[in-house]
């Protein structure tokens, strides 16, 4: 999956071109330019130039890499198309100017490369929101990946003043951060989601929290289940949210008995409470991680509040790997008034954001993760 970012498009008159453009992809502008060329002729017409992003943002991105496309269309076919609309084309429209520009923003592209001492080869509106993000607590090294990064994605007249320059970051901050959107429900089979993490970091309150958005959303019946059966406060806590939202409920304690509760319960979503340990319980990760095996959950969330500390967050997301998390649900970001610890988080660690817990209200203190609502939290 990947995210679509424009980073130019022609100024006008690429509307009537409808089902003419073609596509040519590359690993580079360049190479997707060369192509272009190749299938079009020297005499094209570009019409956009867009970067897919994988959806693991730039900053966590293992071998990964993202890809260009370049939209354009044949001389022969635009001058045709021209005189059937009986439209002379004119400077205003597109025209080689367009194909000038997007040379000029291909050998910039390229020309900053990924050499970190070309960093300050960025316009010197990008300093001030580079130095908010230190100070809201990103990272050195990630703050600067997102600062090269709105460079890329804008040409360096677009960056001369303060609000372009903040925009840009906002958006490539948003553009950093991986988020996966409400599950979809399947009507003919029950999904299971379970929550793992740490010990009070929000796991039985987020999942009390989801089991309302879920209601309150129309997206299916929601069951509770809790194998929580060294805590009877844990069990009574998650039981008394099923009674209030009017949920079916159940207590388990080992693989089994939970996965029995799953096959037996009336709902279309079961949620799945685990208790919370710390990460160097070996024997409660060995317990967590054959629950993963017996129930195979559609989704696995690692709950993990927001002021965890880079090494610890990368620490206990590795511990519990076991349970195979494919989701970050972020919690307790309203204890903090400094957020640039999401960029660590999702740069660290694999994962998409689904969920970010702001407050201890339930169920009102939770949101689906959205990159722009969390960039513009970042960003103040
Ligand atoms: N400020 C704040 N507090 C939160 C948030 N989410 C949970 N809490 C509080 O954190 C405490 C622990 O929450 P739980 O949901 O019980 O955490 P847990 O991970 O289930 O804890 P264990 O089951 O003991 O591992 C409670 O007092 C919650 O109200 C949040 O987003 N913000
Ligand atoms: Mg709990």
């Amino acid at each position: 999956m990947t995210r679509r970012t424009t980073i130019w498009k022609a100024h006008s008159g690429h509307e009537t071109l409808a089902g003419m453009t073609r596509s040519f992809r590359g690993k580079s502008m360049s190479e997707a330019l060369l192509r272009a060329k190749a299938a079009l002729g020297e005499g094209l017409y570009v019409v956009g130039t867009h970067r897919y992003t994988p959806i693991l943002s730039f900053l966590n991105r293992d071998g990964e890499s993202e890809w260009y496309e370049v939209e354009a269309v044949a001389d022969a076919a635009w001058q045709e198309h021209q005189s059937r609309l009986k439209v002379e084309p004119t400077e205003s429209a597109l025209g080689r100017d367009d194909l000038k520009i997007v040379h000029r923003v291909v050998s910039e592209l390229e020309n900053r490369g990924d050499d970190p001492l070309k960093l300050w080869n960025v316009p010197s509106a990008l300093l001030a929101p580079y130095q908010f993000l230190l100070h809201s607590g990103v990272s050195e090294d990630y703050a600067e990946r997102i600062v090269r990064h709105a460079a890329a994605c804008r040409h360096a007249r677009d960056l001369q003043d303060d609000a372009s320059a903040w925009q840009a970051v906002l958006e490539a901050v948003a553009d950093g951060i991986p988020t996966i959107g409400p599950a979809q429900i399947d009507p003919d089979s029950k999904r299971v989601i379970m929550v793992v993490g740490p010990t009070g970091a929000g796991k039985t309150t987020s999942l009390a929290k989801l089991a309302a958005h879920l209601q309150l959303t129309d997206s299916g019946s929601v069951g509770l289940v809790s194998c929580d059966m060294f805590r009877i406060a844990a069990v009574e806590q998650l039981d008394t949210y099923a009674r209030i939202m009017n949920m079916p409920f159940a207590a388990a304690d080992t693989a089994q008995t939970v996965a029995d509760a799953v096959a037996t319960m009336e709902a279309d979503i079961i949620l799945i409470d685990t208790p919370g340990r710390g990460p160097l319980d070996a024997d409660h990760l060995g317990a967590l991680a054959e629950l993963a095996d017996v129930i195979s959950p559609d989704e696995t969330h690692l709950v993990l509040p927001l002021e965890s500390a880079r090494r610890w967050a990368r620490l206990t997301s590795e511990k519990f790997a076991v349970m195979r998390p494919d989701r970050l649900i972020v919690t307790k970001t309203d204890e903090t008034d400094r957020h640039g610890g999401f960029i660590d988080m999702v740069a660290e660690l694999k994962l998409l954001i689904s969920y970010v817990s702001t407050g201890q209200h339930v169920p009102q203190d939770f949101f689906a993760a959205d990159p722009d609502r969390i960039a513009a939290l970042i960003m103040g």
